[in-house]
């Protein structure tokens, strides 16, 4: 006879691996699972933010003065026409990489948010960090009771469809720290997000991160994992992804503590 008070099975809703070294296991608390991966670990939580919550920041996001930001086709909105948009709340850039002397677009709108001097250096151009809003500052709350950590800033990342992405890389950059807590919430079109092993590019995982899931990466995985967000033609409509982020002092010696004022430097198109 079945249990009926047995815990319910979870499965993690992606292939992982079956070898040595991978795991999933259910966090009841929490409500996402703890998985472990030749060196590294991530928390995937499928349905953090509830959906009222992720309909609310997916439409904050692109809140605008223009008007119904439901009827706008934003793939045809020119990078340099965004401050014309007047965005309600968030300043929304486009940014370009320089590449054999030519300016190349990056494939997604950005904005940068943080404690006064959280700046950041993105192919050589450096940017202040916007003052804090009262939506991601809710955000942010919510997401480090969770990780019991305090982030001091967060990059948005706006892929508009499935021709927008974000090619390999790893967050670990030196302002970041030794092992950085990176949490990573999404709002708004399901899109891939894949991981692969630094030694062995056959070890990869494809994890869908959907409108309201958060996916924190943790442990060493910065430092033997690459990510990226590949292109997706089936993919239609915005997806939203905000990666809050600790900047240290890089005149402190570990442990290293988060402080106001430090900067990170990110290059990957
Ligand atoms: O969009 C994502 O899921 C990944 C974002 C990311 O890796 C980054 O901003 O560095």
């Amino acid at each position: 006879m079945a249990d009926l008070f047995a815990p319910a099975t979870q499965a993690v809703p992606f292939v992982l691996p079956t070898e040595d070294g991978f795991d999933a296991s259910w966090n009841e608390r929490w409500s996402g699972f703890d998985v472990t991966v030749p060196g590294g670990e991530f928390f995937y939580a499928e349905h953090f933010f509830s959906k009222a919550w992720s309909d609310r920041t997916f439409a904050y996001l692109q809140e605008n003065a223009r008007g119904d930001w439901r009827s706008i086709d934003w793939r045809t909105v020119p990078g340099d026409a965004l401050d014309q948009i007047g965005f309600t709340n968030i300043r929304w850039k486009q940014d370009s990489l320089k590449l054999y002397g030519k300016s190349i677009a990056l494939p997604r709108l950005t904005a940068w948010y943080g404690d006064p001097g959280a700046a950041y250096t993105y192919s050589g151009i450096k940017s202040e960090p916007n003052p804090w809003n009262d939506g991601l500052l809710h955000l942010k709350g919510r997401i480090e009771e969770l990780v019991g950590t305090a982030f001091n800033s967060v990059l948005l990342n706006w892929y508009r469809d499935g021709k927008d992405s974000l090619s390999w890389h790893a967050d670990d950059e030196k302002e970041l720290g030794v092992d950085p807590i990176i949490a990573s919430a999404n709002f708004g079109a399901t899109r891939d997000f894949q991981l692969r092993h630094n030694g062995d590019h056959k070890q990869k995982i494809t994890i869908p991160l959907k409108h309201g899931t958060l996916l924190v990466m943790r442990g060493a995985l910065q430092r033997n994992w690459k990510h990226a967000v590949p292109k997706r033609a089936n993919v239609n409509g915005s997806r939203f992804n905000l990666t809050f982020r600790s900047i240290m002092d890089d005149r402190s010696e570990p442990p290293r503590h988060p402080i106001k004022g430090a900067s990170a430097r990110l290059s990957c198109s």
